[in-house]
Protein backbone atom coordinates (compact mmCIF):
# COMPACT_ATOMS: atom_id res chain seq x y z
CA UNK A 1 0.00 0.00 0.00
CA UNK A 2 1.61 4.07 -0.97
CA UNK A 3 0.99 6.36 1.60
CA UNK A 4 -1.64 8.31 -0.81
CA UNK A 5 -3.08 5.17 0.37
CA UNK A 6 -4.10 6.61 3.57
CA UNK A 7 -4.83 10.55 2.26
CA UNK A 8 -8.12 11.63 3.19
CA UNK A 9 -10.08 12.79 0.67
CA UNK A 10 -10.64 16.55 0.02
CA UNK A 11 -14.25 18.50 -0.01
CA UNK A 12 -15.50 22.30 -0.27
CA UNK A 13 -18.10 23.81 2.76
CA UNK A 14 -20.14 26.29 1.84
CA UNK A 15 -21.80 28.30 5.00
CA UNK A 16 -19.66 28.86 7.97
CA UNK A 17 -22.74 29.56 10.31
CA UNK A 18 -22.64 27.40 13.92
CA UNK A 19 -23.56 24.12 12.10
CA UNK A 20 -21.47 24.73 9.18
CA UNK A 21 -18.27 26.14 11.47
CA UNK A 22 -18.92 22.76 13.14
CA UNK A 23 -18.64 20.35 10.41
CA UNK A 24 -15.58 22.06 9.15
CA UNK A 25 -14.11 21.53 12.81
CA UNK A 26 -14.98 17.90 12.57
CA UNK A 27 -13.45 17.11 8.92
CA UNK A 28 -10.30 19.46 10.09
CA UNK A 29 -10.06 17.30 13.24
CA UNK A 30 -10.22 14.27 10.78
CA UNK A 31 -7.44 14.96 8.33
CA UNK A 32 -9.63 16.29 5.86
CA UNK A 33 -8.24 18.64 3.36
CA UNK A 34 -11.04 21.36 3.37
CA UNK A 35 -11.97 24.59 1.29
CA UNK A 36 -14.34 26.65 3.08
CA UNK A 37 -16.21 29.60 1.97
CA UNK A 38 -18.84 31.95 3.62
CA UNK A 39 -20.51 35.21 2.34
CA UNK A 40 -19.96 37.12 5.27
CA UNK A 41 -16.14 37.92 6.35
CA UNK A 42 -14.96 36.60 9.37
CA UNK A 43 -16.16 33.34 10.21
CA UNK A 44 -13.65 31.63 7.61
CA UNK A 45 -10.40 32.77 9.66
CA UNK A 46 -10.18 30.61 12.88
CA UNK A 47 -10.64 27.86 10.60
CA UNK A 48 -7.79 28.72 8.57
CA UNK A 49 -5.94 29.10 11.34
CA UNK A 50 -6.64 25.46 12.06
CA UNK A 51 -6.35 24.52 8.27
CA UNK A 52 -8.83 25.22 6.21
CA UNK A 53 -8.55 26.82 3.01
CA UNK A 54 -10.54 29.76 2.26
CA UNK A 55 -12.04 30.66 -1.09
CA UNK A 56 -12.75 34.26 -1.86
CA UNK A 57 -15.65 32.85 -3.71
CA UNK A 58 -18.33 30.10 -3.99
CA UNK A 59 -17.54 29.73 -7.69
CA UNK A 60 -13.77 29.35 -6.63
CA UNK A 61 -15.17 26.99 -3.31
CA UNK A 62 -16.39 24.93 -5.65
CA UNK A 63 -13.56 24.09 -8.11
CA UNK A 64 -11.28 23.59 -5.55
CA UNK A 65 -12.98 19.71 -4.85
CA UNK A 66 -15.40 17.10 -6.47
CA UNK A 67 -17.26 16.93 -3.32
CA UNK A 68 -19.02 20.15 -2.51
CA UNK A 69 -21.17 20.47 1.37
CA UNK A 70 -23.25 23.53 1.37
CA UNK A 71 -24.91 23.57 4.82
CA UNK A 72 -26.63 27.92 4.56
CA UNK A 73 -29.63 29.44 6.28
CA UNK A 74 -32.49 28.27 3.83
CA UNK A 75 -33.59 27.32 0.58
CA UNK A 76 -33.22 30.49 -0.93
CA UNK A 77 -29.33 31.21 0.13
CA UNK A 78 -28.24 28.01 -1.75
CA UNK A 79 -29.82 29.65 -4.79
CA UNK A 80 -28.05 33.02 -4.65
CA UNK A 81 -24.88 31.25 -3.91
CA UNK A 82 -24.86 28.65 -6.64
CA UNK A 83 -27.13 30.18 -9.18
CA UNK A 84 -23.80 31.35 -11.39
CA UNK A 85 -21.60 28.79 -10.10
CA UNK A 86 -20.19 25.67 -12.77
CA UNK A 87 -21.52 22.41 -10.93
CA UNK A 88 -20.25 20.57 -13.80
CA UNK A 89 -19.41 17.01 -12.59
CA UNK A 90 -19.40 17.79 -8.97
CA UNK A 91 -21.31 15.57 -6.06
CA UNK A 92 -23.33 18.46 -4.41
CA UNK A 93 -24.71 17.53 -1.33
CA UNK A 94 -27.43 19.91 0.77
CA UNK A 95 -27.56 19.79 4.37
CA UNK A 96 -29.48 23.20 4.45
CA UNK A 97 -32.93 22.27 6.15
CA UNK A 98 -35.89 22.60 3.36
CA UNK A 99 -38.67 20.94 2.19
CA UNK A 100 -39.05 17.75 0.76
CA UNK A 101 -40.34 19.89 -2.67
CA UNK A 102 -37.36 22.00 -2.33
CA UNK A 103 -34.80 19.18 -2.25
CA UNK A 104 -36.56 17.79 -4.88
CA UNK A 105 -36.01 20.76 -6.95
CA UNK A 106 -32.76 21.27 -5.88
CA UNK A 107 -31.72 17.70 -6.87
CA UNK A 108 -33.34 18.52 -10.84
CA UNK A 109 -31.93 21.67 -10.72
CA UNK A 110 -28.67 20.03 -10.05
CA UNK A 111 -28.78 17.41 -12.32
CA UNK A 112 -29.80 19.87 -15.59
CA UNK A 113 -26.04 21.79 -14.06
CA UNK A 114 -24.08 18.17 -14.63
CA UNK A 115 -24.18 17.57 -10.96
CA UNK A 116 -25.12 14.50 -8.74
CA UNK A 117 -27.06 15.54 -5.59
CA UNK A 118 -27.60 14.38 -2.06
CA UNK A 119 -30.15 16.31 0.70
CA UNK A 120 -29.66 15.68 4.24
CA UNK A 121 -31.77 16.75 6.95
CA UNK A 122 -29.25 16.93 10.28
CA UNK A 123 -30.81 15.37 13.11
CA UNK A 124 -28.38 17.44 15.65
CA UNK A 125 -27.46 20.27 17.06
CA UNK A 126 -24.16 21.77 16.77
CA UNK A 127 -21.94 20.89 19.83
CA UNK A 128 -23.27 17.12 19.10
CA UNK A 129 -21.24 17.50 15.79
CA UNK A 130 -18.22 15.41 15.53
CA UNK A 131 -18.64 14.31 19.04
CA UNK A 132 -18.42 10.63 19.34
CA UNK A 133 -21.77 9.02 21.36
CA UNK A 134 -23.59 12.03 21.13
CA UNK A 135 -26.20 10.30 18.50
CA UNK A 136 -26.04 13.30 15.82
CA UNK A 137 -26.95 11.62 12.35
CA UNK A 138 -28.03 13.18 9.47
CA UNK A 139 -30.46 11.37 6.74
CA UNK A 140 -29.62 11.59 3.50
CA UNK A 141 -31.47 10.91 0.38
CA UNK A 142 -30.74 11.39 -3.33
CA UNK A 143 -28.41 9.69 -5.56
CA UNK A 144 -27.04 6.21 -3.81
CA UNK A 145 -23.68 6.20 -6.10
CA UNK A 146 -22.97 9.73 -4.29
CA UNK A 147 -23.72 8.23 -1.14
CA UNK A 148 -21.53 5.67 -1.59
CA UNK A 149 -18.62 7.05 -3.00
CA UNK A 150 -18.73 9.73 0.00
CA UNK A 151 -19.80 7.60 2.85
CA UNK A 152 -16.78 7.64 5.05
CA UNK A 153 -16.34 11.71 4.25
CA UNK A 154 -19.83 11.72 5.32
CA UNK A 155 -19.90 9.63 8.16
CA UNK A 156 -17.13 12.05 10.14
CA UNK A 157 -19.57 14.64 11.90
CA UNK A 158 -22.37 12.52 12.21
CA UNK A 159 -24.14 9.37 11.63
CA UNK A 160 -25.32 8.72 8.79
CA UNK A 161 -28.99 7.45 7.56
CA UNK A 162 -29.78 6.89 3.88
CA UNK A 163 -33.39 7.30 3.36
CA UNK A 164 -33.67 6.81 -0.46
CA UNK A 165 -33.31 8.07 -4.04
CA UNK A 166 -36.24 10.26 -3.89
CA UNK A 167 -34.35 13.22 -2.59
CA UNK A 168 -37.16 14.64 -0.60
CA UNK A 169 -37.52 12.05 1.85
CA UNK A 170 -34.50 12.82 3.64
CA UNK A 171 -36.14 16.67 4.32
CA UNK A 172 -39.48 14.63 5.04
CA UNK A 173 -37.65 12.08 7.88
CA UNK A 174 -36.50 15.34 9.50
CA UNK A 175 -39.04 17.54 9.27
CA UNK A 176 -41.15 14.38 10.75
CA UNK A 177 -39.22 13.81 13.65
CA UNK A 178 -38.56 17.44 14.34
CA UNK A 179 -42.60 18.22 13.96
CA UNK A 180 -43.14 14.80 16.81
CA UNK A 181 -40.34 16.44 18.73
CA UNK A 182 -42.60 20.24 19.39
CA UNK A 183 -45.27 18.06 19.98
CA UNK A 184 -43.83 16.51 22.53
CA UNK A 185 -42.36 20.42 23.68
CA UNK A 186 -45.83 21.55 23.70
CA UNK A 187 -46.79 18.99 26.50
CA UNK A 188 -43.73 20.08 28.28
CA UNK A 189 -44.63 23.66 28.81
CA UNK A 190 -48.31 22.62 29.55
CA UNK A 191 -47.17 20.89 31.99
CA UNK A 192 -45.06 22.87 33.86
CA UNK A 193 -47.50 25.94 33.35
CA UNK A 194 -49.89 23.62 35.57
CA UNK A 195 -47.25 23.75 38.51
CA UNK A 196 -46.32 26.83 37.96
CA UNK A 197 -48.14 28.50 40.73
CA UNK A 198 -47.77 26.42 43.26
CA UNK A 199 -44.90 25.37 45.74
CA UNK A 200 -43.60 22.77 43.20
CA UNK A 201 -39.78 23.27 41.94
CA UNK A 202 -39.75 23.00 38.25
CA UNK A 203 -36.72 21.14 38.75
CA UNK A 204 -38.23 18.32 41.31
CA UNK A 205 -41.06 17.79 38.46
CA UNK A 206 -38.66 17.65 35.59
CA UNK A 207 -37.72 14.15 36.21
CA UNK A 208 -40.52 13.03 36.59
CA UNK A 209 -41.59 14.23 33.35
CA UNK A 210 -38.27 13.09 31.65
CA UNK A 211 -39.05 9.45 33.04
CA UNK A 212 -42.57 9.26 31.53
CA UNK A 213 -42.52 10.75 28.08
CA UNK A 214 -39.93 7.80 28.03
CA UNK A 215 -41.92 5.36 29.79
CA UNK A 216 -44.72 5.98 26.69
CA UNK A 217 -41.97 6.12 23.90
CA UNK A 218 -43.23 2.78 23.44
CA UNK A 219 -46.56 3.53 21.75
CA UNK A 220 -44.77 5.16 19.02
CA UNK A 221 -44.30 1.28 17.81
CA UNK A 222 -47.39 0.18 18.68
CA UNK A 223 -49.07 3.23 16.67
CA UNK A 224 -46.43 2.06 14.05
CA UNK A 225 -47.85 -1.20 13.73
CA UNK A 226 -51.20 -0.35 13.99
CA UNK A 227 -51.31 1.56 10.86
CA UNK A 228 -49.20 -0.93 9.09
CA UNK A 229 -51.76 -3.32 9.38
CA UNK A 230 -55.10 -1.13 9.63
CA UNK A 231 -56.32 -2.65 12.85
CA UNK A 232 -56.16 0.20 15.06
CA UNK A 233 -58.04 -1.56 17.87
CA UNK A 234 -55.30 -4.57 18.05
CA UNK A 235 -53.59 -4.60 21.54
CA UNK A 236 -55.13 -1.58 23.06
CA UNK A 237 -54.93 -1.12 26.84
CA UNK A 238 -56.35 2.40 27.20
CA UNK A 239 -59.04 2.88 24.71
CA UNK A 240 -60.50 5.91 22.87
CA UNK A 241 -63.50 6.17 25.27
CA UNK A 242 -61.58 5.93 28.41
CA UNK A 243 -59.16 8.80 27.19
CA UNK A 244 -61.56 11.27 25.80
CA UNK A 245 -63.34 10.54 29.31
CA UNK A 246 -60.20 11.62 30.89
CA UNK A 247 -59.29 14.70 28.69
CA UNK A 248 -62.24 16.61 30.57
CA UNK A 249 -60.27 15.93 34.50
CA UNK A 250 -57.30 17.54 32.30
CA UNK A 251 -58.99 20.65 30.75
CA UNK A 252 -60.88 20.93 34.08
CA UNK A 253 -57.70 21.29 36.19
CA UNK A 254 -56.53 23.23 33.89
CA UNK A 255 -59.22 25.61 34.47
CA UNK A 256 -58.46 24.74 38.10
CA UNK A 257 -54.62 26.33 37.62
CA UNK A 258 -55.51 29.04 35.60
CA UNK A 259 -53.96 27.67 32.52
CA UNK A 260 -54.52 28.11 29.16
CA UNK A 261 -55.71 24.54 27.45
CA UNK A 262 -54.85 25.93 23.88
CA UNK A 263 -51.97 23.46 23.29
CA UNK A 264 -54.30 20.30 24.57
CA UNK A 265 -57.01 21.30 22.82
CA UNK A 266 -56.69 20.76 19.15
CA UNK A 267 -55.41 16.79 19.80
CA UNK A 268 -58.34 16.20 22.27
CA UNK A 269 -60.92 17.84 19.64
CA UNK A 270 -59.48 15.31 16.56
CA UNK A 271 -60.05 12.08 19.58
CA UNK A 272 -63.26 13.29 20.44
CA UNK A 273 -64.23 13.27 16.64
CA UNK A 274 -62.93 9.42 16.59
CA UNK A 275 -65.23 8.87 19.32
CA UNK A 276 -68.44 10.44 17.79
CA UNK A 277 -67.39 7.89 14.75
CA UNK A 278 -68.01 5.14 16.66
CA UNK A 279 -64.26 4.06 17.55
CA UNK A 280 -63.88 4.33 20.93
CA UNK A 281 -62.52 0.96 21.49
CA UNK A 282 -59.48 1.71 19.03
CA UNK A 283 -56.50 3.22 19.92
CA UNK A 284 -55.77 7.17 19.35
CA UNK A 285 -54.18 6.07 15.82
CA UNK A 286 -57.13 7.09 13.97
CA UNK A 287 -55.99 10.64 14.86
CA UNK A 288 -53.69 10.14 11.58
CA UNK A 289 -56.64 9.54 8.95
CA UNK A 290 -57.90 12.89 10.29
CA UNK A 291 -54.93 14.91 9.61
CA UNK A 292 -53.72 13.51 6.25
CA UNK A 293 -56.34 15.48 3.62
N1 LIG B 1 -27.94 25.22 14.34
C1 LIG B 1 -28.84 24.27 14.59
O1 LIG B 1 -29.12 23.95 15.73
C2 LIG B 1 -29.57 23.54 13.48
C3 LIG B 1 -29.51 22.03 13.66
C4 LIG B 1 -30.19 21.28 12.57
C5 LIG B 1 -29.80 21.78 11.19
N2 LIG B 1 -29.89 23.22 11.12
C6 LIG B 1 -29.80 23.76 9.76
O2 LIG B 1 -28.46 23.93 9.31
C7 LIG B 1 -28.42 25.02 8.39
C8 LIG B 1 -27.35 26.00 8.85
O3 LIG B 1 -27.64 26.36 10.16
P1 LIG B 1 -26.64 27.23 11.03
O4 LIG B 1 -26.87 26.83 12.46
O5 LIG B 1 -25.26 27.14 10.52
O6 LIG B 1 -27.25 28.68 10.77
P2 LIG B 1 -26.56 30.11 11.00
O7 LIG B 1 -25.61 30.06 12.14
O8 LIG B 1 -27.69 31.09 11.09
O9 LIG B 1 -25.71 30.36 9.67
C9 LIG B 1 -26.35 30.58 8.44
C10 LIG B 1 -25.34 30.50 7.33
O10 LIG B 1 -26.00 30.77 6.09
C11 LIG B 1 -25.32 31.89 5.47
N3 LIG B 1 -26.29 32.65 4.69
C12 LIG B 1 -27.46 33.16 5.08
N4 LIG B 1 -28.08 33.77 4.06
C13 LIG B 1 -27.26 33.66 2.99
C14 LIG B 1 -27.33 34.08 1.63
N5 LIG B 1 -28.40 34.75 1.19
N6 LIG B 1 -26.31 33.78 0.82
C15 LIG B 1 -25.22 33.11 1.27
N7 LIG B 1 -25.08 32.68 2.55
C16 LIG B 1 -26.10 32.95 3.39
C17 LIG B 1 -24.72 32.67 6.61
O11 LIG B 1 -23.71 33.48 6.09
P3 LIG B 1 -23.29 34.88 6.80
O12 LIG B 1 -24.57 35.47 7.38
O13 LIG B 1 -22.29 34.53 7.83
O14 LIG B 1 -22.74 35.68 5.70
C18 LIG B 1 -24.21 31.54 7.50
O15 LIG B 1 -23.03 30.99 6.97
C19 LIG B 1 -29.81 25.66 8.37
O16 LIG B 1 -30.51 25.25 7.24
C20 LIG B 1 -30.44 25.11 9.64
O17 LIG B 1 -31.84 25.03 9.54
C21 LIG B 1 -29.09 23.93 12.11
Amino acid sequence: MNDNAFEKSPLTLLGLGAMGTALARAWLAAGHPLTVWNRGPGRAEPLAAEGALVAPTAAEAVAASGLVVVCLLDDASVDETLTDVDLAGKDLVDLTTSTPAQARARAAWARERGARFLDGGIMAVPPMIGAPGSGAYVFYSGSRPLFDAHHDVLAVPAGTSYVGEDAGFAALHDVALLSAMYGMLAGISHAFALVRKENIDPTTLAPLLADWLVAMTPSVHASAAQLADGDYARGVVSNLAMQVAGSATLLRTAEEQGVSSELLTPYLALMKRLLADGRGNESTTGVVDLLVR
